[in-house]
């Protein structure tokens, strides 16, 4: 029996962790397969049979093989397709408007705040360190890295999960 989906990953990079975590979650059977980041060639992420899964050439994607290989990239994309096909009852996507509300505002927040100043530091840090760097502005992104770790924090101090009173695709 083939697999119901595949993901296609990168060791050692964040985002498609998210996704096997939520595949193992709902006890979907997935193979994963690798990709070579930046890269053409068979295995690579730049290749043109990779580029017509996801014009971005990145990872995750996934590909629903009990849905005719419907697939789907960007990994909140991803968790939001995943939920509502695997677990119709709204059990982690919500059940309800207003916890429909509350999960898409965790999961916005994540994409529009957290991630991308997460990436600025990693990328002119870690991976092209900029030499004579007003340090201004690594305290700009710093601050508001800590600011937004700070909130989650506070938000777990009182509840389990982020968004509600359960595990939903925001964890
Ligand atoms: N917003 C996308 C980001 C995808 C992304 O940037 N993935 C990284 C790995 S976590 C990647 O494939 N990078 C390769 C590149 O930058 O070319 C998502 O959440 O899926």
């Amino acid at each position: 029996m083939p697999p119901q989906a595949t993901l296609f990953s990168n060791t050692g990079v964040p985002n498609p962790a998210k996704i096997a975590i939520f595949l193992e979650e709902l006890n979907i059977e997935y193979e994963v397969i690798q990709r070579s980041l930046r890269k053409g060639g068979p295995d690579g992420a730049q290749s043109a049979q990779f580029l017509e899964l996801n014009p971005m050439g990145r990872v995750p994607v996934i590909i629903d093989h009990t849905n005719n290989d419907f697939s789907v990239w960007e990994s909140a994309a991803i968790l939001i397709y995943l939920a509502e096909r695997f677990s119709p009852d709204g059990k982690y996507s919500g059940k309800t408007l207003e916890e429909r509300a509350v999960i898409s505002q965790w999961l916005l927040f994540d994409v529009s705040q957290l991630t991308p100043n997460l990436c600025e530091i990693y990328w002119y840090k870690r991976r092209h360190p900029v030499k004579d760097l007003d340090p201004s502005i690594n305290e700009h992104y710093e601050t508001e890295v800590y600011d937004l770790w700070s909130m989650l924090e506070h938000r777990l101090e009182k509840q389990d999960w982020m968004a509600l009173d359960r595990m939903t695709i925001v964890g």
